[in-house]
């Protein structure tokens, strides 16, 4: 078994920046994620953008991205040689938003024509500035620039050497996202029931996200925004009416409807006129336009937050997700892990049993036999420590076909010109 298994890592090319020194000449520009919805999900397509600076009219910006309907996300640093106030332009058709050094300061998620917006800022020479662009196309026209000028530039489109890639945000519905401020992972799933996000946020090492303030309730706010409109949390009244408790530590923080009285020491934050229990609501949502709380029966189905206190680890793959091959052709297979920390470490599992050395990013069985085909899934483990075990891949093994010879061909012409002459006689 062991000897079968050619297990090859992938080069992790790493363009390494001297402390405070320029990006090298490969990583110019900023991460450009490419979703097929305008709402950041289904992510398709990611590349590094040298510019921002696009206008694809009635076209689709790449291959595999319809011309409507798309949103994308670049992520990245902006570095300038002087230090001074810099003032940064964006024209968009359709929705934008803007942040600079973790700021949100254009924010015009809206269907429009091409539309100017500005934001100033002071910036330092050489001190890379945080910076994010979230845009949506909806139909028709598709524009998205980024421009800027400050002491010695006049206004142009921001050039590559000024800009280095970032990390990009992943897509909202498959990846954890990171809270800066509690160190935090936030996952959205659904929509289903509050008691099915439940038990899937138990399952994940998690739970239905408790917002202990209101910095953590503005950002989950912005961040599942253009997914939805709301999405269920976890305080609940489900034991006794009228009593509000958080799920994750059945804590309880508020007494009463909308007129009750809330815990000391706990944060509430309730849209007016809630908790209003109308035909028996016993759970909870936030209002991702707004940040405000609403109470909802149990049968309805949202979108539900996922809050864990441990490190989780994004991925992508395996991919291929589904290969048919013939007997003794070679299998390969990769994971990819999304800003690990650290050290990542692999475990590759054939239908549940670990593979002897399947312990590389990519796995590759050369010359499968009928036992190999299955699912393949791999436990990925970093540094913080956070684990995970992938979905799987699957793998179809089929008969090796005899490649049809030139008189094998004609063979079999002939037999059928017999067959058609036979029959056209009876
Ligand atoms: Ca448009
Ligand atoms: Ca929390
Ligand atoms: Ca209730
Ligand atoms: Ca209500």
């Amino acid at each position: 078994m062991m000897r079968k298994y050619f297990i090859m890592g992938i080069l992790m090319c790493i363009f390494g920046l001297a402390s405070g020194g320029r990006a090298t000449a490969q990583t110019e520009g900023l991460l450009g994620e490419y979703y097929g919805t305008v709402n950041m999900t289904e992510l398709r397509a990611t590349r590094i953008d040298s510019q921002v600076f696009f206008d694809w009219q009635n076209g689709s910006p790449l291959s595999g991205l319809g011309m409507d309907y798309f949103s994308i996300c670049w992520t990245g640093f902006v570095t300038p040689v002087e230090s001074g106030i810099y003032t940064f332009y964006l024209t968009s058709d359709d929705g934008v938003r803007l942040w600079l050094d973790e700021t949100m300061v254009v924010n015009q998620w809206k269907g429009q024509s091409p539309t100017e917006y500005s934001a100033s800022l002071t910036l330092e020479a050489g001190q890379p500035c945080p910076i994010r662009i979230d845009y949506y196309e909806n139909t028709g026209g598709a524009v998205i620039k980024l421009e800027w000028e400050g002491p010695g530039q006049t206004r142009s489109a921001i050039a590559a050497e000024y800009l280095t890639p970032g990390a990009g945000i992943g897509d909202r519905l498959l990846y954890w996202h990171r809270n800066p401020h509690n160190l935090h992972y936030y996952k959205m799933i659904g929509p289903m029931t509050w008691a099915a996000g439940k038990a899937q946020a138990e399952a994940m090492g998690g739970y239905l996200t408790t917002i202990n303030d209101a910095a953590e309730g503005q950002w989950l706010a912005e961040l599942f925004r253009p997914v939805s409109d709301a999405a269920f949390i976890g305080a609940n009244d489900i034991a006794e009416e009228g009593t509000w408790v958080w799920d994750q530590t059945g804590e309880t923080f508020w007494n009463g409807l909308a007129d009750g009285t809330p815990v000391p020491g706990f944060y509430t934050n309730w849209n007016s006129g809630e908790p209003n229990d109308s035909s028996d609501e016993d759970v909870a949502t936030i209002y991702l336009t707004s940040g405000l709380w609403n109470d909802l029966n149990v049968a309805r189905e949202r979108y539900c937050i996922v809050e864990s206190d441990i490190g989780q680890l994004n991925y992508d793959g395996p991919s291929p997700a589904r290969t048919t091959l013939q007997l003794e052709d070679a299998y390969e297979v990769t994971v990819t892990p999304r800003q690990p920390v650290g050290t990542v470490q692999y475990q590759w599992y054939k239908d549940d049993t670990p593979i002897p050395g399947g312990t590389l990013a990519k796995l590759i069985v050369f010359q499968v036999s009928y036992e190999d085909a299955g699912l393949y899934t791999c436990q990925i483990t970093d540094e913080t420590p956070a684990t995970v075990r992938t979905r799987a891949a699957e793998l179809i093994v089929v008969k090796k076909l005899p490649a049809l010879s030139v008189t094998g061909l004609a063979c079999l012409a002939t037999l059928l010109a017999v067959t058609a002459a036979m029959r056209k006689r009876a």
